[in-house]
């Protein structure tokens, strides 16, 4: 038998990329049976797990994705939450991408052959996924259910995010019914199992849910959200965050680093950023300036961050 197709999200994974990897795999090695075809795909990941995808895994019996660090020639990937190279594994431009499934922005990659590109502007790439099973008439387990259900909850912050559409709704409600359980009071729970802000290693605060952009101008900027129910504990650790992500401006060249920890009760985010903080300042409207800023209303990096980032001029 062929080398196993290898489905990933992206770097840093976040609950989404690791789910919606793990149930696109499994949709597609029912459709291969179903098929007779010989191929197998392999769910995978590029990065440590967070703390919720571990915990419902394990709940539910499900195989942990096995970590990649890249990929090379003669791979064949389908990527899922994610279609940008610098979000990519190292290498992927010498692998051959058979097909995405994403709800993110299009964010450059160049493909030798034509493939099956499946992108929703929606809330998460596990809605998309589950919208698939649907699709292809797949019976979903209950515990791809939950995992999938999960994901869908911490992508949209619990439906409060901007990005969460009538169909993420839709689908959220239909599958929390499947699973039996309320979606509000199980998005609660997932959150919760995040580990405590106080007692991480700054690293982990800082590069949790990071992501890597490239401005007009060619240079990098790196984006990294953390999720909390306590926003104070992570604000009890601003000097150590803002001495981390000023280390991560000198290391790696950003143009700036930009971190916000979002408050997911309080529907707001608390920015800190080190580097060429006047772009940020301008793009927001505020001073950043050796001090953080409180940003009301804002839970989505794709929507209200990273969009206002990458339009600025
Ligand atoms: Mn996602």
């Amino acid at each position: 038998m062929a080398a196993p197709i290898l489905v990933f999200g992206h770097k840093n994974p976040d609950n989404d990329a690791i789910s919606a990897a793990v149930g696109y795999a499994y949709l597609k090695n029912e459709l291969a049976r179903r098929n007779g075809e010989d191929v197998v795909y392999e769910a995978c990941r590029l990065g440590g797990f967070p703390p919720e995808t571990k915990k419902i895994l394990a709940d539910r019996g499900i195989e942990e994705p096995r970590r990649i660090d890249g990929v090379g020639e003669g791979d064949k990937v389908i990527l899922v939450d994610h279609n940008e190279a610098l979000q990519s594994a190292d290498g992927i431009e010498a692998a051959e991408i058979v097909e995405i499934v994403d709800h993110h922005r299009l964010g450059g990659l160049v493909t030798a052959q034509p493939l099956r590109f499946n992108a929703m502007p929606v809330g998460s790439t596990s809605a998309i996924v589950v919208r698939e099973f649907g699709i292809c008439n797949v019976e979903l387990p209950k515990g791809l259910a939950a995992l999938l259900l999960g994901a869908m909850l911490t992508d949209t912050v619990i439906m409060k995010s901007p990005t969460t559409t009538d169909f993420d709704r839709k689908v959220i409600a239909a599958t929390a019914e499947y699973v039996g359980v309320d979606p509000v009071e199980y998005g609660m729970e997932i959150f919760k199992c995040r580990s405590n802000p106080a007692e991480l290693p700054v690293e982990k605060i800082v590069n949790a849910d990071a992501k890597e952009f490239e401005l007009a101008n060619g240079n990098k900027v790196y984006i990294g959200q953390f999720e909390t129910v306590d926003l104070q504990a992570v604000l009890g650790r601003e000097a150590e965050i803002r001495e981390a992500i000023k280390a991560l401006v000198a290391e790696k060249g950003y143009q700036f680093v930009l971190f916000f920890a979002t408050d997911i009760l309080a529907e707001g985010s608390q920015f800190i950023v080190e580097g060429d903080v006047d772009f940020v300042n301008d793009t927001f409207g505020i001073d950043a300036t050796g001090k953080s800023v409180w940003m009301p209303g804002v839970l989505s990096r794709k929507k209200q961050v990273a969009a206002p980032i990458l339009a600025h001029a």
